[in-house]
């Protein structure tokens, strides 16, 4: 079972809960960092919870989790369809990571159906709200059992 799991965030979801509710949710990151925390709780798994909105900070923090953490959770928000950066730093780790998003990015606009990130993921999912962490968490709990 992995145990560590690191849960990233990208750019502008410090905003969640306080604007684009119809999209996003009610939920603010506060709210879906406690409820991983429960989850992870219940798993027995602990968790390192993170935000930021620059790209160089993601992929550090990708580069730092080889040898401290078991896998990554990513929601790299608007850098899944742009950073290459991120692509390269998840291939080089060879860590399990799960992609989530809150919305379906594949009901959205054009631009937001393509993922540099999918492609180096163990799995992705999208649309199902704050419930994609969840289920993250719980589909790695179960990985390698
Ligand atoms: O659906 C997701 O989780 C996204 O990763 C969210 C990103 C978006 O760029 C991706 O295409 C899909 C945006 C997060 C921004 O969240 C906001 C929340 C409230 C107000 C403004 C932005």
């Amino acid at each position: 079972m992995l145990k560590k799991i690191l849960i990233l965030n990208g750019p502008n979801l410090n905003m969640l809960g306080r604007r684009e509710n119809d999209i996003y949710g009610i939920d603010t990151l506060d709210d879906i960092k406690l409820m991983c925390e429960q989850e992870a709780k219940n798993n027995g798994q602990t968790i390192v919870f993170r935000q930021t909105n620059i790209e160089g900070e993601l992929v550090s923090w990708i580069q730092e989790a080889l040898g401290e953490f078991d896998a990554i959770i990513i929601n790299p928000a608007a850098y899944t369809h742009s950073s290459i950066a991120i692509h390269d730093a998840i291939k080089a780790v060879e860590l399990p990571l799960i992609e989530v998003h809150l919305s379906n990015i594949y009901k959205r606009e054009e631009f937001r159906q393509k993922s540099y990130i999918s492609t180096v993921a163990l799995g992705v999912i999208c649309g199902l709200g704050k419930t994609g962490y969840k289920l993250a968490l719980n589909a790695l709990a179960e990985h390698d059992k």
